[in-house]
């Protein structure tokens, strides 16, 4: 049987691709055609995404893609939470906001009020983040009042783009859980949350699973772009979905941190955990290719290094890990501290005022800083599978760590050493594989339920043991850092 291309779209926080991927022999092999920036767009005082630039890297990827031959499917995944709202002529009514949009400041807080957090929690199982889609839609009525009523359609970031380049409106289940108005148990929008907040429920398409064939591209999109009978196929849209199906794990005592714009650090469950204590912990219950779950926190992750790297006048990451690595540690930030989140050319002052708040030295080079903030980073990741332990009873004996931060090595010796685990580093590009073999699965170019094996025959993975213990004093240090305004409140 001949081949068949698929072409996975994966839309990161700070960059792009496009990618044909094939499988022959078991394994799957990957061809990035294309590659572009993404970011922030700050417009008076709000923070967008320039999802029409986005369009048209899409629209130029898809046209080298279709120059390698014919394409069987396409799919797209992002970053979560963020939508579009469509009127009654599919035309887009504002912007697509980014979720680091300083507007959703305080929603949260006033939303809980209406609606405890208990039961929002018992509803959808989701962590409480103040830019969750739930708060954005009451950010968005409070800036232009009306707007959700005389919206027709919310569509996700990948849903829109799939709408775009299919004529079909849907919303694949796994970003759909992460908005925090999706009831894993029902599996649908949740009554409850949307009712509370005054959310039109018109709003809400169709929630599908990922491996749906939502049709073929579009003639616009036909014409454009030299694609012929191409079908759209939903992968996992939610990129982190998409990530941690292509962990290459073995067994059941492992964790995964997909590491990037983000730190997700998660275990695979095969149903919701919502209990007190993940409540407490503020564990997120997302959902998983093939009916699981992503149990997970999100802690704020390289984030934290590229706004300082921005600030600093973009200087070459690879250079700035080497120089961390050569700097002095010591000092350390809870990163999940509310005031990393948002973006600003200021960020490395802000690291600096928490070292000096918390009485500890204040580093000053973009060495020192960069070093602070990876070594806060491990000090969460370790904490966090702690709680992770505590509320599955798993052990966790190995972290795989996948997405770009995974290429840090001296991050993945401070994550061994600083977690007591072994960790086991790649693949780099965990989001576009996972994508696309969601896509070969769903065209049966793989076999069903095989995609972690078929990762591991494909990709060359680096292991990191722990090597010099890191003092348990340093995780009580940690553990006492005066968490001022946490994230996780
Ligand atoms: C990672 C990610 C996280 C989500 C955050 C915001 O790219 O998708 O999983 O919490 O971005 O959407």
């Amino acid at each position: 049987a001949e081949v068949k291309r698929h072409v996975a779209i994966d839309l990161g926080a700070s960059s792009g691709r496009v990618a044909i991927g094939t499988i022959q022999d078991g394994k799957l092999s990957v061809n990035v055609v294309h590659r572009f920036a993404n970011g922030g767009v700050p417009v008076q005082g709000r923070l967008y995404w320039d999802v029409l630039g986005l369009w048209k890297e899409i629209l130029h990827g898809l046209r080298l893609a279709a120059q390698h031959g014919h394409i069987h499917s396409v799919g797209v995944d992002s970053w979560a939470v963020d939508y579009a709202l469509l009127d009654e002529h599919d035309l887009l009514m504002d912007g697509v906001h980014h979720y680091r949009d300083p507007r959703t400041g305080g929603v949260m807080d006033d939303c809980l009020n209406v609606l405890p957090r208990s039961a929002v929690y018992a509803s959808t199982g989701i962590q409480f983040l103040p830019f969750n889609t739930v708060y954005q839609l009451v950010a968005h009525e409070r800036q232009a009042p009306g707007i959700l009523n005389r919206a027709c359609q919310l569509l996700l970031v990948p849903d829109l783009l799939h709408f775009w380049l299919s004529g079909r409106r849907a919303t694949e289940r796994t970003n759909a859980s992460t908005t925090q108005l999706y009831d894993p148990r029902e599996d649908a929008w949740s009554a409850p949350v949307i009712t509370a907040f005054g959310l039109p429920p018109v709003l809400f398409p169709d929630i599908v699973p990922a491996g749906t064939v939502l049709g073929e591209v579009t003639p616009a999109v036909a014409q454009e772009t030299g694609l012929t009978s191409t079908v759209v196929v939903a992968p996992a849209t939610h990129d982190t979905a998409s990530a941690v199906a292509a962990v290459p794990a073995v067994g059941n005592d492992w964790a995964y941190l997909s590491s990037g714009t983000w730190s997700l650090v998660g275990v695979e469950t095969l149903s919701p955990v919502v209990t007190p204590e993940a409540l407490q912990y503020n564990l997120t219950n997302e959902a998983g290719v093939n009916g699981t779950t992503r149990l997970l926190k999100n802690v704020m992750g390289l984030w934290i290094v590229q706004e300082c790297r921005r600030a600093w006048g973009s200087p070459d990451f690879a250079q700035l890990y080497a120089d961390a690595e050569a700097a002095a540690g010591g000092p350390l930030v809870d990163p999940d501290d509310g005031r990393f989140l948002h973006a600003g050319l200021d960020m490395p002052q802000r690291i600096q005022a928490y070292c000096r708040e918390t009485g500890q030295a204040v580093p000053a080079t973009p060495a020192e800083i960069t070093r602070c903030v990876l070594e806060s980073l491990a000090l969460r990741t370790a904490e966090v599978l702690l709680q992770l332990e505590d509320v599955t009873g798993r052990m966790i004996s190995t972290l795989h760590v996948v997405g770009g931060g995974s290429q840090v090595r001296f991050l993945n010796q401070l994550l061994a050493d600083t977690t007591g685990r072994r960790v086991i580093a790649g693949p780099v590009e965990a989001t576009l594989i996972g994508n696309l073999l969601v896509q070969a699965e769903a065209s049966g170019s793989i076999p069903a339920g095989s995609l972690r094996s078929v990762v591991l025959q494909s990709e060359a993975l680096d292991t990191f043991e722990p090597t010099t213990a890191v003092p348990s004093q340093r995780l009580a240090l940690f553990a006492q850092l005066g968490r001022a305004q946490p994230l996780h409140s």
